[in-house]
């Protein structure tokens, strides 16, 4: 039998090649967390997990040390104080470039997104920089969400394309696949974005450096455990931060142009 080829893939799509690693930010996901991470170590043979929990009062952080001890393609990285999505991710990203996985996955706790979608991501990855899972493009959708939720989404992203001029249509999305190239590009010590805004940050940041950042349908689930961690705050710090680099990208522009005229 032949070796497979550097960048070959394996049936279903998913180059075998790559290691990859799933990281799961974690606060209060009891009920959550073992079923999520059987579910991806399920779907993805090859990949390993990384939880990132931050101290959950419900005690997650003891149930990913159990998950961790008896499997070991499981691995925790435990913070001392709730410090919100986006640093828990950028935590989990550089723990993922040290141990130098090639691809590295950002996906929810509660089940909304879906581990047996992930193949289709990672597929996508092979010719790709960064995937986005997306909930707004022919054959994704949202499952059992609230219609406010449903318009704040679509209206935040019409917003986010407009404003900053990309063609990406689930820029808030949280389902996710990057090429290590990506994060080792971003300076990743520059984002301060939380909640949405974090995601927003990341792709424009990824679009802004050349990358190719394409879109897959995804199927996106509302949780049915355990609490959101939603608020007004998160929408609001989306909202302005974006605005902010849609008049800061307009005015480079504008600069751009004066000067060739
Ligand atoms: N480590 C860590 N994880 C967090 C923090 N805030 C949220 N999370 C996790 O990030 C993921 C997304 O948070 P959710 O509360 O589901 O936010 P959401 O999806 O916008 O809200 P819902 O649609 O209501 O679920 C979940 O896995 C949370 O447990 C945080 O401060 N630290
Ligand atoms: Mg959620």
């Amino acid at each position: 039998m032949t070796e497979p080829r550097a960048g070959s893939t394996a049936a279903g799509g998913v180059n075998e090649d790559l290691r990859v690693l799933v990281l799961i930010p974690t606060y209060n996901e009891r009920e959550n967390l073992p079923l999520i991470v059987e579910r991806v170590l399920a779907s993805v043979p090859t990949a390993d997990v990384l939880v990132v929990d931050d101290d959950s009062p419900d005690g997650t952080g003891d149930i990913a040390d159990k998950l961790a001890a008896n499997e070991e393609r499981v691995q925790v990285l435990h913070r001392t104080a709730k410090a919100g999505l986006g640093a828990a991710y950028v935590a989990g990203f550089r723990v993922g470039l040290a141990a130098g996985y090639d691809v590295l996955v950002e996906m929810d706790a509660d089940g909304s997104h879906a581990p047996e979608q992930l193949p289709r991501l990672l597929e996508a990855v092979g010719h790709s920089d960064l995937v986005l899972g997306s909930r707004w493009v022919p054959g994704g959708q949202v499952i059992n969400w609230p219609k406010f939720r449903e318009v704040l989404s679509r209206g935040g992203n019409l917003y986010t394309r407009l404003a900053l001029g990309i063609n990406l249509h689930d820029a808030t999305g949280g389902y996710r696949a990057y090429r290590r190239e990506v994060l080792q590009t971003i300076d990743l010590s520059a984002i301060s974005s939380q909640g949405y805004c974090f995601q927003v940050d990341l792709a424009w940041r990824a679009v802004q450096a050349g990358f190719r950042v394409t879109e897959v349908p995804i199927t996106f689930a509302e949780r049915e455990r355990g609490e959101s961690k939603m608020s007004g705050n998160i929408v609001r710090e989306a909202l302005l931060r974006v605005t902010e680099w849609g008049v800061a990208h307009r005015a480079a522009q504008l600069k751009g142009l004066v000067r060739r005229t």
